[in-house]
């Protein structure tokens, strides 16, 4: 039997809550129960608008892409929708293949025709006329609520030749991910639904301008469409009210490992690890938290002030990435859990470039090596390490390369490991 979908999200349902509101409340098969929850309000004021206006009240609002990047979406669809080539297509990447990260799953499993309102509104804004939803293999209950919520729409003229008789064509079709990390880097994506192998394309060119098929593409992450519905509702000037003044709104952090309550929260960017962590339960004894994931890096007990925006996390030495928390206590073998970052990097590269290919494998032999090392007899592989890191981040055709030793480097500098 499959566990309960949302019953592990702490604060689903929250009214204070902008993202997460519906989760846990709206019965996720029933159309008629998300209209009556203010469903479809936005599609409608997008038509109002008209896909300039809503770009632009996108842009306004400040709103950045929530995978980890923190790209501005109001450019991306702006760069997209201004493309002469045709046609232009959406994606949403719902691979969420990122170690920790689960908050996506949330929103599709107890609120999913937001998600189809937000893509539905981001293809009128960008021109596409059809939209792929790139959804993680192993998310089975996602996949039947999406297949159901779609098929619903499209029934009921959310979806089709003339969306809310506006007009407007757009249709949804779900491609499901089978099991590769990479498959969520952005051209991966591409390669993957055109049927070729999974591996990420050199940029540029970006995809707003030769993405899918080679035509001009917005792909978004699904958090970052749906903050697009609150946008719209709210108007850009009260949402971007929310956060701070480069990181707007609320943000899902997925916190797991040593904490009483783990699950997805959601707060206001500018909040601090230190008030995510009472809210969780924090263990007696922190020895770290991994911030962004297995890319990442290490916070320490002394710096749980540290605010949750992009500049804050940054400023500290790591990254929000796509909101990873990972809470150590001081019972945790930190070498295992590098050797294990290692191991996973190095099964997940899809091979193509060299420093990547090689790198991590070199990375997970040293982390192998350095496990029953301290001191002067660690240091001839800490200094490989560095080698090998730093040729990974400069020569890597991708993310996933160019981060691979962000994680054993911050445990290095700042937790002092091997010492
Ligand atoms: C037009 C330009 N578009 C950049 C677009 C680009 C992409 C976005 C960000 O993700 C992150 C990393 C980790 N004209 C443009 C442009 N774009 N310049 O902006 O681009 P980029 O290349 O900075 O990042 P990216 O490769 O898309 C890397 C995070 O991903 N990560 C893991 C994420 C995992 C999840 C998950 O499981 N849900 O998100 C691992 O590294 O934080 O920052 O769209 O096309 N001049
Ligand atoms: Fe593939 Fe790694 Fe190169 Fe990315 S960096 S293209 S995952 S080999």
């Amino acid at each position: 039997a499959e566990p309960p979908a949302v019953a592990a999200v702490p604060q689903a349902g929250a009214e204070s809550l902008v993202l997460l509101r519906r989760v846990g409340v709206v019965d996720p098969g029933s159309l008629d129960d998300y209209r009556a929850h203010g469903g479809y309000a936005a599609l409608r004021r997008a038509f109002a608008l008209g896909p300039a206006g809503v770009i632009r009240e996108v842009t306004e609002a400040g709103l950045v892409g929530r995978g980890g990047a923190a790209f501005p979406t109001g450019r991306k669809w702006s760069a997209t929708a201004q493309q002469p080539d045709h046609p232009h297509y959406l994606v949403c990447n719902a691979d969420e293949s990122e170690p920790g990260t689960f908050k996506d799953r949330v929103l599709m499993e107890g609120d999913p025709y937001a998600l189809i309102e937000a893509m539905t509104v981001a293809g009128y804004a960008t021109g596409a006329h059809r939209g792929y939803l790139y959804l993680r293999g192993e998310y089975p209950r996602a996949l039947r609520r999406l297949r159901t919520a779609i098929d619903r729409a499209r029934a009921r003229g959310f979806l089709g030749k003339d969306v809310m008789s506006q007009g407007f064509a757009f249709d949804i079709e779900i491609r499901r991910g089978a099991g590769a990390y990479i498959c969520g880097e952005e051209t991966a994506i591409f390669n993957s639904i055109e049927g070729r192998r999974g591996e990420p394309r050199s940029k540029p060119p970006f995809p707003v301008e030769k993405g899918l098929f080679g035509k001009p593409t917005a792909v978004n992450n699904v958090e970052t469409l749906v903050n697009v519905l609150p946008i719209l509702i709210e108007g850009a000037q009260a949402y971007a009210r929310t956060g701070t003044g480069t990181s707007t709104g609320t943000k899902l952090f997925c916190v797991s490992g040593t904490v009483a309550r783990p699950g997805v929260y959601e707060l206001p960017f500018g909040a601090t690890l230190r008030e995510l962590l009472e809210l969780a339960g924090p263990p007696e004894t922190l020895r770290a938290v991994l911030l962004g994931g297995a890319a990442g890096g290490f916070v320490r007990p002394d710096e749980l002030d540290v605010p949750l925006t992009f500049e804050g996390t940054r400023a500290a030495g790591t990254t929000l990435g796509s909101g990873v928390v990972l809470v150590l206590d001081e019972g945790v073998e930190l070498p295992r859990i590098l050797l294990r970052i290692a191991e996973f990097f190095r099964d997940e590269s899809c091979g193509q470039c060299v420093p990547c290919r090689v790198g991590t494998v070199r990375q997970e032999e040293a982390l192998h090596r350095l496990k029953d090392r301290t001191g002067a007899a660690a240091a001839g592989d800490i200094a490989l390490l560095r080698d090998v890191g730093q040729a990974m981040r400069d020569a890597s055709i991708c993310g996933l390369g160019q981060t691979a030793w962000n994680a054993v480097e911050s445990a290095i500098d700042r937790l002092g490991a091997f010492k």
